[in-house]
């Protein structure tokens, strides 16, 4: 049995339910890294509303926003580790557990601070639409990431998480992994998006998608967007000649993301975020 507060017990349980035959690449890696994303990226600074604290994705509410598809399977894979030690909040498994995967799969260690509670029912879910659309662009990107209070730089920084995982053509409708090896943490991403030819294509579902000559790697019109505009693209040139400053920046603006919103009291849990009449998309 492990003691209330054992963080390194959890992140051992954590580590031995990553590899996992028959699905994706073979890891539970990078939807773990997109739990924990989507659970912090509702976040509104101006209404100080949404957020990783509360574990609201829950609550059918926020699970059947179009942009959480497929994160059953990340919620699903994390209930033996809920059950194990029963102590730990959601809010904290799901986004400890981002972090956990991360370094796993090679990425930079995360500055990670437990407290979050789970909110008792879905009265503080914060509105479905606060997450980005990869069929947009640069305008958009700045609209949802400016509302949680990151800059051009942050952005960019975050968006190198493309380096892990897939798309889903049964998810979102996109289809395709973003590099080669998705379940190792690097900045090829970044790399790939300066080197290679992308040409505009439809996914199986239809969907506007870019590929590169073989198909077998795919970009968002919303990763396009970092290099058509140029001052995303000055970052993307620093991250893909400079992984030290890549793996830098990603660890601390993934710890900003996990933060946004929490306030901890005194007993070192964080208070409700309670969602006011005007907050709003
Ligand atoms: Zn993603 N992301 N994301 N992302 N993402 C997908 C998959 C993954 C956007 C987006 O539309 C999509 C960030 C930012 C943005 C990950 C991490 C992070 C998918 C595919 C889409 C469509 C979903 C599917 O079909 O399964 C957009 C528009 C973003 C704006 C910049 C940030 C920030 C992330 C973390 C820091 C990860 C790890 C995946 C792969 C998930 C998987 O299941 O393999």
């Amino acid at each position: 049995m492990s003691k209330e507060g054992d963080y390194a017990a959890v992140a051992e349980a954590i580590r031995k339910i990553i590899p996992k035959e028959g699905y994706d690449d073979g890891s539970a890696g990078p939807v773990l890294v997109r739990l924990a994303w989507h659970a912090s990226g509702t976040y509104d600074k101006a209404s100080d509303t949404g957020g990783s604290n509360g574990a609201t994705m829950r609550y059918k509410l926020e699970a059947d926003d179009g942009a959480n598809s497929g994160l059953e399977y990340a919620r699903a894979f994390l209930e033996p580790i809920k059950q194990q030690f029963p102590w730990i909040s959601y809010a904290d498994l799901w986004t400890f557990a981002g972090t956990v995967a991360l370094e796993y799969m090679g990425g930079p260690k995360i500055q990670w601070k437990p407290g979050r509670v789970d909110y008792a029912d879905d009265s503080n879910v914060p509105p479905n639409g606060r997450l980005p659309d990869g069929a947009q662009g640069a305008d958009h990107l700045r609209h949802i990431f400016y509302r949680m209070g990151f800059n051009d730089q942050e952005i960019v920084a975050l968006s190198g998480a493309h380096n892990l995982g897939r798309t889903h053509a049964n998810r979102s409708g996109f289809d395709g992994p973003w590099v080669p090896n998705p379940t190792r943490f690097s900045n090829t991403y970044f790399k790939l998006l300066l080197n290679e030819e992308w040409y505009e294509g439809k996914s199986p579902a239809g969907v506007r998608q870019f590929y590169d000559e073989d198909k077998d790697l795919m970009m968002l019109p919303t990763d396009m967007a970092l290099i058509e505009d140029p001052k995303f693209r000055s970052w993307v040139e620093k991250y893909a000649k400079d992984k030290d400053a890549f793996y830098e920046d990603f660890a601390k603006v993934f710890a900003k993301l996990l933060e946004l919103g929490i306030k901890r009291g005194p007993d070192g849990k964080a208070v409700v975020n309670v969602l006011k009449a005007e907050a709003k998309l």
